[in-house]
């Protein structure tokens, strides 16, 4: 079987094979294949990639057309086998299905979601229907486009994935791709005003000043230096080797062009973009009249940003200087004192950019939308949904962002382990044949610290964000302390006294199951109120650029309205990522475990110890081990007949019985009848030597074959 036989050389393409199923034995094949170049390796139907860091030539249309329709077991382990049968599970059966892709930040899950866009987009469409073309076109365009305005250099990665994408494929009964929607998740504003050393903000920030050209920069009054303005410098890194902005830049227009963005909205987006920086160079005084109030030192830069955000320029210092408060029926202005007035501004540029991206998400499902596509639903309407979120990440400060992203990857992971279980379990009870356990670390208990209601995380945080400024960050700490001392998962210094690595009143740990993590509660009850003056969304509903306007709906409610209190973002993030698993837990899902290599971002390193610890908390090994529980191989009786029927003289050339009575004579004939099980639609075949056994037999007729068939069916291969 070519996709297990690759030759000794290169391993063994499936974990399920293994003779010694251990963390060494796990290793020794994943690192011989790594060094080897082969990335890919199964555990059954579950694809294990490590990032080669480095670009390898296995994605061009050769390979395509070797995987295209191919069963996974015929060809070598490729993520297009997993695209594939992702495809054609969901044409067969006319069902959902979806593909999770996991792994910490850094392994490579963005561009495996990129190679599976590809595959499915090369694989449709054969007779070239223009507007499933243009479909597809946009799909793969969207990659671009978010990765721009979403993506950053962090300390792990040069292009991170700063929000989470779920993005839902629609197909029509053909098969081809007729429409799609893109779910983002949480995307991390902060970085918009505060970036960690060697980090950048967000990509258009760079891409704009090194590839606008001198005409467009001189319109929105930028000049090319990035370290000249606050927002985009502070990570003193805006220069990334393996990052060519210019390129980018011109890349990113001409998608957005292409996927179908007016050249107004596409000249409003930078425009936000520019604003967004110069609004970083704001700079307040304390107003000589008015005590302790501020005042705007730079009118300069005051009038650009009112130019680009098409709004009056004393409204805009008005909303950054005051706010607007209602009480008792009477309308007042506050004047802020300076670090008021900083924390709105920062308030004011996260959100616009934030707002920016959400609003560019929804331009690109506008333009997919299967119901306006203009590609009628034919029979039966079925999707394949891609997921691409942020991976599990430690930094040297972790705040409230690492805390909700790590919080999804544990959602993930117990996913994962949930249906891996359920999946094997069923298949067995489906089949008919009996089950056996496999113990696990369920990682349930660190889901329920964060989520659970009353007594999580999450609860106790917005419990401290529901009493308005009385509450501090250190106040929340300690609730967290008296509310959670008895989880194993979950300490602080208050509970452990002599972990001198955590910071009194400040810093608290979790165990997550892929490492532990110390986050510092500063800026917790801050992010999660989330709030912003209602003088800022006001002033932007009055823009005169309609697409301004057009991302503050609520700005239009007058100051006495009273609105009612937004739900928090932790909690709105929860409910969110609670959605996307229940979504993902109804589709037939298909995984790619990705791993890191090492920390080096280096194609030659394997770090044996940090690439064991993600095998480990990835339950990778769990996984082979219950994928083997019972057996380590099965096959539809069709598919076993048609490749083994050549090894038998009662199956072959012609057999005239049921699938199931041919695979029980070859089986018998062989003398393998008590390492099989006969399920209902499937032979079960428990020790990987049986089915080497049957590999080696057939090989070694095949010759034979091959002459037996020019001779008798000649032109008829
Ligand atoms: V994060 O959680 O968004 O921070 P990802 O998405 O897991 O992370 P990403 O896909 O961005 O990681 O991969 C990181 C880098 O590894 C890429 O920019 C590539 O330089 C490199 N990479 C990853 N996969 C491949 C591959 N299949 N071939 C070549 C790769 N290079
Ligand atoms: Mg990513």
């Amino acid at each position: 079987m070519a996709g297990i036989h690759e030759g000794p050389e290169f391993g063994i393409g499936d974990f399920v094979l293994l003779r010694d199923v251990t963390l060494d034995g796990f290793m020794e094949n994943l690192k011989l294949r790594f060094q080897k170049g082969k990335i890919y390796t199964y555990i059954g139907e579950v694809v294990v990639s490590v990032n080669p860091y480095r670009p390898i030539d296995i994605y061009n249309t050769s390979y395509v057309e070797q995987y295209r329709g191919r069963e996974i077991y015929e060809r070598p382990p490729h993520i297009f086998a997993l695209a594939d049968s992702a495809y054609k599970n969901m044409k067969r059966n006319s069902k959902d299905t979806c593909i999770v892709i996991s792994g910490e930040s850094g392994a490579g899950k963005t561009e495996a979601s990129k190679i599976i866009m590809r595959y499915i987009a090369a694989v449709t469409n054969i007779s070239g229907q223009k507007e499933v073309e243009r479909v597809k076109d946009i799909l793969i365009k969207s990659n671009v486009i978010l990765e721009t305005f979403g993506n950053a250099k962090t300390n792990r990665n040069d292009n991170s994935s700063r929000f989470g994408k779920y993005m839902d494929i629609n197909f029509d009964f053909k098969g081809d791709p007729i429409g799609g929607h893109i779910n983002n998740y949480l995307l991390e504003k902060s970085r918009v005003v505060y970036q960690q050393e060697g980090e950048r903000t967000f990509h258009s920030f760079y891409q704009l000043l090194s590839g606008g050209s001198e005409k467009q920069l001189s319109d929105l009054k930028l000049s090319r230096d990035c370290s000249k303005y606050y927002f985009i410098s502070q990570g003193g890194s805006s220069q990334v080797p393996t990052i060519n902005d210019k390129r980018e830049f011109k890349a990113v227009n001409d998608a957005m062009k292409g996927a179908g963005f007016s050249a107004e909205h596409i000249s409003s987006l930078w425009k936000i973009v520019a604003a967004v920086i110069h609004l970083g160079d704001i700079k307040f005084e304390a107003d000589p009249d008015q005590h302790e109030q501020v005042l705007i030192s730079n009118q300069n830069n005051l009038n650009d940003i009112a130019r680009l955000f098409s709004v009056d320029v004393d409204a805009l210092q008005k909303a950054l200087c005051f706010r607007t408060i209602a009480a008792g029926g009477q309308v007042v202005e506050k004047g802020l004192k300076q670090t008021e007035a900083h924390y709105a501004r920062d308030a004011f540029a996260k959100a616009t950019y934030d707002r920016m991206f959400s609003w560019i998400v929804g331009r690109i499902n506008e333009l997919i939308d299967p119901k306006i596509s203009g590609l009628k639903y034919v029979g039966k309407n079925t999707v394949i949904g891609v997921l691409d979120i942020y991976g599990f990440e430690i930094f040297d400060n972790n705040s409230f962002e690492q805390f909700c992203i790590n919080y999804c990857n544990e959602k993930l992971q117990q996913l994962f382990i949930e249906l891996v279980l359920k999946q094997e379990q069923e298949e067995y009870m489906k089949e008919g044949i009996e089950w056996q356990h496999v113990d696990y670390f369920n990682n349930k208990v660190i889901c329920d610290l964060v989520e659970l209601q009353h007594k999580g995380i999450l609860a106790i945080l917005d419990e401290a964000c529901l009493n308005v400024g009385k509450v501090t960050d250190v106040m929340f700490l300690q609730a967290m302390a008296t509310k959670l001392n008895k989880h194993d998962r979950f300490t602080c210094r208050s509970l452990n006294a002599a972990d001198k690595t955590l910071q009194h009143d400040r810093d608290f740990r979790i165990r997550h199951y892929a490492g532990d993590v110390s986050y510092s509660v500063i800026g917790f009850i801050d992010k999660n109120k989330d709030t912003l003056f209602q003088d800022f969304k006001r002033l932007l509903y009055n823009s005169k650029d309609e697409l301004i306007k057009s991302m503050w709906p609520e700005g239009k409610q007058s100051v006495t309205e009273t609105t009612r209190r937004p739900v928090t973002a932790g909690t709105n993030f929860k409910n969110s990522i609670i959605a996307l698993v229940e979504n993902l837990a109804s589709k037939e899902p298909h995984y790619v475990r990705c791993i890191k290599p090492n920390e080096l971002k280096s194609p030659s390193v394997f770090d044996d110890e940090r690439v064991g610890h993600q095998v480990r908390y990835l339950g990778l090994i769990e996984n082979v081990r219950v994928r083997r529980a019972g057996f380590a191989f099965r096959m539809h009786y069709d598919r076993f007949l048609r490749r083994y029927k050549c090894i038998c003289k009662k199956t072959w050339p012609t057999f005239h019985g049921t699938d199931y009575d041919g695979t029980i004579c070859i089986i018998k004939e062989k003398g393998f009848s008590d390492d099989v099980k006969y399920g209902r639609s499937k032979i079960f075949i428990r020790s990987p030597q049986t089915l080497f056994a049957l590999e080696e037999a057939r090989d070694s007729v095949i010759p034979s074959i091959v002459a037996y068939l020019q001779k008798n069916w000649r032109g008829g291969l």
